[in-house]
C-alpha cells in the first residue's frame, strides 16, 4: 500500500540535493519539456483528467475538468490567466512551503505546461507573505529559467511565449480564497468576489483564469511524463494518485511526507512519524485536513483510508491533508478556541453572519472553555454554526463553524463536564 521511493513525484522534498536548475534537470525536470507541449494543448487536459488529479488546495474539484473550462479562443482580445495559490495559511499546512523550498523547478515547469494547455498568457504565483526565504528561491528559480529560455519568448522551444510573475502577500489568510487572491493580485483589498462568475469566465482583470494550488500544477509534469495510468494506480475510485500528507502534533517525528492517496490513517502515522506519542492509546483526536475540517475521535480515524471519500464519510474532509495530530494531554476545547479565534482575526468582514458570527462564535468558545456558561447554550453555538454555514459569500464562514461542529459532536461531555465543574450555587443556596 505505502510507496515506494521510485514512484514518488517530489524526491527532493527534504531538500538532501540542490534546489537549482542543474539539480532539477538531474531530477529529470524540464527535460525536453518542448515534446510534452507538441502533444497539444487538449491532449494535455485529456491526459490530467484521465489521471483522476482532483485540486489539492482543500476543495478537491478535478483538475483537468478545470483547466477545460478555460476558452478555447480569445474574446475580445482578453487573455487567458493561471494563478497559482501559494499562499499557503491554512494552520496545519506546510507542503507547498516545502514544494518552493526544495523543488520550484517542479511547480515552474508545471506552470507553462498548464498555462500553455489552458491557453494562458502568464503565471501568477501568489505566495505568503511569510515566506521570505521561499519567495527568495522562487524569485531565483524562476530568473534561472528565464536565463535558460525555458520561459518567457518561445518558452523552451516549443514557439509559445509565456511568462512567470511571483507576487507576495502581505499575510493575510483570506487572499488563500482564490477571488480574494485576484482582488490583491489587482492592487485591491483582499476579499473574496460572489461565485459565479466563475474566474474561468472572469477573474483577473476580468479575463478567464485558472486558480490552482502550488501541489496540483506541481504534480502535472510528471503525471504527462509518466502517463495517467500510472499517477491513477495509487489510490482508489475517485480519489487517486500520490499526495504530500503532513502530519503535526503528537506524533514521535512530524513530518511532510508523499505518501499513496487512501492510505490508512495508522500506517502513515506508524510509518512515517513513529507512531503516536505515548502509544496508539494515547490519541485523543485528529484534525486530518487542516483547521477547517471538524475532528474525528481517536477510534474512528485510526483505520480510516486518508482521502475524500474516506474522511468526508467520517464527517471531516482531506482538506490539505494537513494531519494535525492531537493526545490525551490536549485540552480541546482550549484548542477548538484558539481556531476560532484565529477565524474570527482573519474574517475579512464584509459579510454579517461571518463577520459576526466569527466573533460571536469564539466568545462562546472561551466561555465553554472555562466553563462559565450554561449547558443550554452548547446547542445555541451549534445553531448558530448552522447559521452561518452556507450563508456566506466564501468558505471562511464555513470553516469557522465546522471545528465548533465537530468538538460539540464528538466532545460534548468534556464541555458539560466543565459547565458543572464551574457551575456556581443556586442563588437560594448561595444565601444559606
Ligand atoms: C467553474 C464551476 N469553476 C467550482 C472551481 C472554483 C474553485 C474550485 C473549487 O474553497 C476549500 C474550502 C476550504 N465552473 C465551478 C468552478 N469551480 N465550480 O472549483 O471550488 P469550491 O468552491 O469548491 O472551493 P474553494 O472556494 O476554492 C477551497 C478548504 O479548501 N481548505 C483550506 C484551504 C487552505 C489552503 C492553504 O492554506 N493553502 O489551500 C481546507 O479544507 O475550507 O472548502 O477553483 O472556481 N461550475
Ligand atoms: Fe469575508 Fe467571511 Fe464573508 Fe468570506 S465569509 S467573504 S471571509 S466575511
Amino acid at each position: 500500500m505505502a510507496l515506494q521511493d521510485k514512484d514518488r513525484i517530489f524526491t527532493n522534498v527534504y531538500g538532501f540535493q540542490p534546489w537549482n536548475l542543474a539539480a532539477a534537470r538531474t531530477r529529470g525536470d524540464w527535460d525536453n519539456t518542448k515534446a510534452l507541449m507538441e502533444r497539444g494543448q487538449d491532449a494535455i487536459i485529456e491526459e490530467i483528467k484521465a489521471s483522476g488529479l482532483r485540486g489539492r488546495g482543500g476543495a478537491g474539484f478535478p483538475t483537468g475538468m478545470k483547466w477545460s473550462f478555460m476558452p478555447k479562443e480569445s474574446k475580445d482580445g482578453r487573455p487567458s490567466f493561471l494563478v497559482i495559490n501559494a499562499d499557503e495559511s491554512e494552520p496545519g499546512s506546510c507542503k507547498d512551503r516545502e514544494i518552493i523550498r526544495h523543488d520550484p523547478h517542479k511547480l515552474i515547469e508545471g506552470a507553462l505546461i498548464a498555462g500553455y494547455a489552458m491557453r494562458a498568457r502568464a503565471a501568477y504565483i501568489y505566495i505568503r507573505g511569510e515566506y521570505i526565504r521561499e519567495a527568495e528561491t522562487l524569485f531565483a528559480a524562476v530568473q534561472e529559467a528565464y536565463d535558460a529560455g525555458l520561459i518567457g519568448k518561445n518558452a523552451s522551444g516549443s514557439g509559445y511565449d509565456f511568462d512567470v510573475f511571483v507576487h507576495r502577500g502581505a499575510g493575510a489568510y483570506i487572499c488563500g480564497e482564490e477571488t480574494a487572491m485576484i482582488e490583491s493580485l489587482e492592487g485591491k483589498k483582499g476579499q473574496p468576489r460572489l461565485k459565479p462568475p466563475f474566474p474561468a469566465g472572469a477573474g483577473l482583470y476580468g479575463c478567464p483564469t485558472t486558480v490552482n494550488n502550488v501541489e496540483s500544477i506541481a504534480v502535472a509534469p510528471t503525471i504527462l511524463r509518466r502517463g495517467a495510468s500510472w499517477f491513477s494506480s495509487f489510490g482508489r475510485e475517485n480519489n487517486k494518485g500520490t499526495k504530500l500528507f503532513q502530519i503535526s502534533g503528537h506524533v514521535n517525528r512530524p513530518c511532510v511526507v508523499e505518501e499513496e492517496m487512501s492510505i490508512p490513517f495508522s500506517e502513515l502515522i506508524e510509518k512515517h512519524c513513529g507512531g503516536i506519542r505515548g502509544g496508539k492509546d494515547n490519541l485523543l483526536a485528529v484534525i486530518p485536513g487542516g483547521s477547517s475540517v471538524p475532528l474525528v475521535p481517536a477510534a474512528e480515524i485510526w483505520d480510516a483510508p486518508m482521502d475524500f471519500d474516506g474522511l468526508r464519510a467520517l464527517g471531516s474532509g482531506l482538506g490539505t491533508a494537513a494531519v494535525i495530530v492531537m493526545d490525551k494531554s490536549t485540552d480541546i476545547v482550549r484548542a477548538i478556541s484558539r481556531l476560532s479565534y484565529f477565524y474570527k482575526h482573519e474574517s475579512c468582514g464584509q459579510c454579517t453572519p461571518c463577520r459576526e458570527g466569527t466573533g460571536w462564535m469564539w466568545r462562546v468558545m472561551e466561555r465553554l472553555r472555562t466553563g462559565d456558561a450554561d449547558v443550554e447554550e452548547i446547542d445555541m453555538l451549534f445553531n448558530v454554526t448552522k447559521q452561518v454555514e452556507g450563508h456566506t459569500i466564501c468558505a471562511l464562514g464555513d470553516a469557522a463553524a465546522w471545528p465548533i461542529q465537530g468538538l460539540i459532536k464528538h466532545f460534548r461531555p468534556e464541555i458539560e463536564r466543565r459547565i458543572a465543574e464551574n457551575a456556581r450555587p443556586a442563588l437560594s443556596e448561595a444565601a444559606e
